[in-house]
């Protein structure tokens, strides 16, 4: 149960891979373990010390690998078993390790399981899975699903609707009935015999509904809302999960971190406790809700300009919430969220310096960063102009609700798709500039970047001022700075409108982090002075020692170390 100080997740760099879209070694247009295997050198030099692995299991094609049929399996179109332990095996003599996802609120609809429950109400699997009658002859509730429309699925063969809070044909499982976690439990046994290193457990504050489904306020043009308050953090959620550690994760050295979208840092404090947490970790979202319109009835597609006191005010919030009693995950990028250069820098003129300023703030937080494919070449936006070059099952149902039975201007919904769309990031990796960017031999399941021309792995290792190289120092870094990894947090200008400035203190060693959120250059004369002995550790303009130090360039970033320490609450 104990989880030690010294444990070696807080102390690593995640690297996330997205199969279907890493490296294709058979040229089937679809990344598979073996192409993964084939550039384990690429990640061994950027110096990650740990692979999340997005699901490889057998699906029903509908999520992105999130609708899984068989959890004991790979997916043909990823390999085999023995790829996936070669693939293993090749990160271990590396002195890298993986960490697998763990998708268990729901199924595919094609799960054995799952076929099994639907064939009759008196099937021993019936309750593997929520059914409700219907209501009035509607949905037994108003609940809405995370990808458009109602929750519930109404099965016409027995008249009972299932629950699921994603697609139609990802049934959630019910985690009241003790058979399901004890499957749920052994599946886990099985990966961790097999020598796996820890895992991502897909949407898990989602396991615990309200029970009864009580209705939600209803939506302002929505029919269905997301009912979050009925199934976030449910009654049961820490039964389950303090379960899941006493029968299975107490038993290995392992690193856990939630998905945890709604939670408050007392909760994830709860949750990540070193001592009684049932996780190491968990991704937190409130960073993620910066640059949304909340007062719209469906914030997640809106995009607005965000301010920079509200992050960090929203980070710095994470960051003291959790200090010395639990631990933060950090990342401003993944499989389901737009590009973070995107998003939070400047991916035209300043994409270089903005993606290199990011990273900055990413790795010089307390938590442990992850970086996410792509991002460490500071790949931008994939902006499709046509409907027809994106996969993803959440922006085709925006667009087939908004656009094709909504009459909406197409050209609108684009403009979301390209601020918001989960396949922004999802496009094959760029490994060079030749054809397919180096990805396939044969035609990609999704179209590559349009920047990879430019933007891809082998440009960026032969040139030393890249993006690509300013990961590989910070990661180092971290590693060589204990004050990155368990020193305090302190703001030292909360309220400025575009500079981040913040202290990490730990014992004889503190560091100053300025970091300039934007395209003008910023005098810090009467904003902050430096203390004077002031050491440069990593910048993204100049080379330690030749720094005009009054200024901030756009987009620039600041590392300095400072080893006396003033142990006075917030100094300036
Ligand atoms: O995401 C769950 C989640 O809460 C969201 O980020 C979700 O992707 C978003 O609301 C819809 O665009 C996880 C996975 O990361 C995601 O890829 C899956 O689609 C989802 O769970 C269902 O398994």
């Amino acid at each position: 149960m104990e989880q030690p100080d010294g444990a070696w997740w807080r102390r690593s760099t995640v690297y996330q891979i997205y199969p279907k879209s890493f490296m294709d070694s058979d040229g089937d247009g679809v990344g598979d373990l073996r192409g993964i295997t084939s550039k384990l050198d690429y990640l061994h030099a950027l110096g990650v010390d740990v692979v999340w692995l997005c699901p490889v299991y057998p699906h029903g094609g509908v999520d992105g690998g999130y609708d899984i049929t068989d959890y004991r399996a790979i997916a043909p179109e990823f390999g085999t078993l023995a790829d996936w332990q070669e693939l293993l095996a090749g990160l271990h003599a590396r002195g890298m390790r993986l960490v697998m996802d763990l998708v268990v609120n729901h199924t595919s609809d094609r799960h054995p399981w799952f076929l099994e429950a639907r064939s009759s109400t008196d099937s021993p699997y019936r309750d593997y899975y929520l059914w409700q009658p219907g209501r009035d002859s509607g949905p037994p509730s108003n609940w809405g699903s995370h990808f458009g429309g109602s929750a519930w699925q109404l099965d016409p063969a027995t008249g009972e609707s299932y629950l699921h809070l994603f697609a139609p044909e990802q049934p959630d499982l019910n985690w009241e009935n003790p058979r399901v976690r004890r499957e749920v439990y052994d599946l886990m046994t099985f990966w961790l015999e097999l020598g796996i290193d820890g895992f991502r457990m897909d949407t898990i504050n989602m396991l615990s509904k309200v029970p009864g489904y009580p209705d939600t306020a209803p939506g302002a043009d929505y029919a269905y809302p997301l009912a979050e308050e009925h199934f976030l953090n449910g009654p049961r959620l820490l039964d389950y999960l303090r379960e899941m550690r006493a029968e299975v994760l107490s038993r290995y050295d392992v690193m856990t971190v939630g998905e945890t979208p709604g939670t408050t840092p007392e909760q994830a404090a709860v949750l990540t406790d070193p001592q009684t947490g049932p996780l190491d970790m968990v991704f937190q979202f409130d960073h993620m809700a910066v640059d949304k319109d909340t007062t719209s009835a469906r914030p997640r597609w809106t995009t607005v300009p965000y301010a920079v006191p509200e992050l960090k005010r929203v980070l710095g919030r994470w960051q003291t919430g959790l200090h010395g009693r639990g631990w933060n995950s950090l990342y401003l990028g993944n499989h389901d969220v737009p590009r973070m250069v995107s998003r939070f820098g400047d991916d035209g003129e300043h994409r270089a310096a903005s993606a290199k300023m990011l990273a900055t703030l990413l790795f010089t937080l307390q938590g442990t960063p992850y970086v996410y494919q792509g991002d460490e070449l500071g790949m931008p936006n994939a902006r499709f102009t046509s409907i027809d070059d994106y996969r993803d099952v959440d922006t085709l149902n925006l667009y087939r609700e908004d656009v094709t039975q909504g009459g909406r201007d197409p050209a609108e919904v684009l403009a979301m798709i390209h601020a918001k769309g989960r396949d922004n990031a999802r496009t094959p990796m760029p490994w060079t500039a030749g054809e397919h960017a180096g990805f396939t031999t044969g035609t990609p399941w999704i179209p590559l970047n349009p920047t990879y021309p430019d933007i891809n792995a082998e440009a960026a290792v032969a040139d030393p001022d890249s993006v690509y190289w300013y990961y590989r120092d910070l990661i180092r870094l971290r590693r060589e700075h204990p004050a990155i990894v368990d020193g305090r947090y302190d703001d030292l200008r909360p309220t400025h409108d575009t500079l981040y400035a913040y202290l990490r203190t730990h014992a004889q060693e503190q560091l100053l982090v300025l970091l300039n959120f934007g395209g003008a250059v910023l005098d810090l004369d009467g904003v902050l002075e430096l203390p004077a002995n002031a050491e440069l550790l990593i910048g993204n303009y100049t080379a330690p020692g030749e720094v005009p130090p009054g200024v901030l360039q756009p987009w620039e970033a600041r590392v300095y170390v400072t080893r006396t320490v003033e142990e006075t609450g917030t100094p300036g």
